[in-house]
C-alpha cells in the first residue's frame, strides 16, 4: 500500500492507480456499469506509459534523439522514439491480451492483434505527442481512447485480408460518444497519468521512487471560465475572418482581456494546464490545413472526452467533437477544447 505524506489527503490518496483502477471497478461492477476487463487494459497503458517516460527522461544519454530516417502515412517524419514508443504501446496491448485492434498515429491502418484472449477491446492511441519538442527536452505525452470490443474485425477473416481490414477500418472508425475510456500521460517535470471511464476525471502523478502511479487529482474539475488561450498564433494570416476575430477580441481590455498566451506546441500539456488552469487550447483550420492539424481519433476524441468528464467542453467551432464520426482512421478536425463559458464564446463567434 503506498502512503501520501500530503495533508490533503483523502483516503483515496492512497491507491496507486492499479488499487484506485480496482477498486472503481469494484464500486462499478456493483452498479453493473463497467467491463472488469477494461482495468487489465488501463492497466496496461499505463504500464506502456511508464516505460516511455523513462525512454523520453533518458534519450539524450541513449541516443534516442533524432530522427528515425523515415515518414509516417501522415508524410510527417518519425523520430527514433514515435518509432520505439509505438513499439512499447502496441506490445504492452498486445500483453494484456484483451485489445483485438489498435489504431495509431504512426501505423498506417489499423492492426489486428492475435494474441487476444478475452475483451477485444478497440484501442487507439498517438504514442508520443508532440515528439518535435523532444530534442529541447520540452514536455510531449502519449493519447489513447478505448472502445467497445468487437468481433467484426477479427482474425477467421485472415483468409480474406482485405475484407479484414475493412472490417477493422470500420470498427475502428467510431465517434467519441462511444469512448468507454480515455487518457494521456504527460512526460514534463511530472509525470501525470489522467484517465476517465466515463464518470469523472482521474489524475496520477508517478512516484520514481516507487515505480507507481499514485491518485493525486481525483475528480478533476476544470474551472467554468479562465484567462489563458493556448493556439499557434503563427498561423494568424491564414485564419478565416471569424476565427481572427475571436483571438483578436481576447487582447481586448474592452472584450474583457487581455487573455494571456501559453502555447507548448505539445497538445497533452498545453491540455493538462487548460484542464487545471483553466481556459482554452485551440488549432483551428485555416487556409492551408481547412481541418488544422490534429486528428479526430487519437488527439481530438479522447481529449474531448475528458474534458466534457472534467465539466468542460470540445467542439470543432461549429459542433461537438464528440459526435463527429469519423471516415478515416487520420481523419483532422479542427479542435477548441477547454471551460465551458470559453468554448461557448468560440462558437457563438464561428457561428456569426
Ligand atoms: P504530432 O502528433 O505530430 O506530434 O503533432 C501534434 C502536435 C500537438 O501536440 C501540438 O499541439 C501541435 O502538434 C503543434 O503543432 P504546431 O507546431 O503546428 O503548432
Ligand atoms: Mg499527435
Amino acid at each position: 500500500m503506498l502512503l501520501s505524506l500530503s495533508s490533503h489527503s483523502t483516503s483515496l490518496d492512497l491507491f496507486s492507480l492499479e488499487k484506485t483502477t480496482t477498486e472503481k471497478q469494484r464500486q462499478e461492477q456493483a452498479n453493473g456499469s463497467l467491463d472488469p476487463e477494461l482495468a487489465v487494459v488501463l492497466s496496461s497503458v499505463a504500464t506502456a506509459c511508464k516505460q516511455i517516460a523513462s525512454l523520453v527522461n533518458r534519450s539524450g544519454i541513449s541516443n534516442l534523439t533524432g530522427l528515425a530516417g523515415a515518414a509516417n502515412i501522415q508524410g510527417e517524419d518519425q523520430k527514433k522514439l514515435d518509432v520505439v514508443s509505438n513499439e512499447v504501446f502496441c506490445n504492452a496491448l498486445r500483453a494484456s491480451g484483451r485489445t483485438g485492434v489498435i489504431a495509431s498515429e504512426e501505423e498506417d491502418l489499423p492492426v489486428a492483434v492475435e494474441e487476444t484472449y478475452s475483451g477485444n477491446y478497440v484501442v487507439v492511441f498517438d504514442p508520443l505527442d508532440g515528439s518535435s519538442n523532444i530534442d529541447a527536452g520540452i514536455s510531449t505525452g502519449s493519447i489513447f481512447g478505448v472502445y467497445a470490443p468487437s468481433e467484426e474485425c477479427s482474425l477467421e477473416d485472415m483468409d480474406d485480408p482485405e475484407k479484414m481490414m475493412q472490417n477493422c477500418v470500420l470498427n475502428v472508425c467510431q465517434p467519441g460518444n462511444s469512448l468507454l475510456a480515455a487518457g494521456y500521460c504527460l512526460y514534463s517535470s511530472s509525470v501525470n497519468f489522467v484517465i476517465t471511464v466515463g464518470r469523472g476525471v482521474w489524475g496520477f502523478t508517478y512516484d520514481g521512487l516507487v515505480g507507481e502511479f499514485v491518485l493525486t487529482h481525483p475528480n478533476m474539475k476544470v474551472p467554468d471560465a479562465g484567462k489563458i488561450y493556448s493556439v499557434n498564433e503563427g498561423n494568424y494570416q491564414r485564419w478565416s475572418p471569424d476565427v481572427k476575430a475571436y483571438f483578436d477580441s481576447l487582447k481586448n481590455t474592452s472584450d474583457g482581456g487581455p487573455y494571456s498566451a501559453r502555447y507548448i506546441g505539445s497538445l497533452v500539456g498545453d491540455f493538462h494546464r487548460t484542464l487545471l488552469y483553466g481556459g482554452l487550447y485551440a488549432y483551428p483550420g485555416d487556409s492551408k490545413n481547412p481541418n488544422g492539424k490534429l486528428r479526430l481519433l487519437y488527439e481530438c476524441a479522447p481529449m474531448s472526452f475528458i474534458m466534457e468528464q472534467a465539466g468542460g467542453k470540445g467542439s470543432t467551432g461549429d459542433s461537438r467533437v464528440l459526435d463527429m464520426m469519423p471516415d478515416k482512421v487520420h481523419q483532422r478536425v479542427p479542435l477548441y477544447v477547454g471551460s465551458p463559458k470559453e468554448i461557448d464564446i468560440v462558437e457563438k463567434f464561428l457561428k456569426k
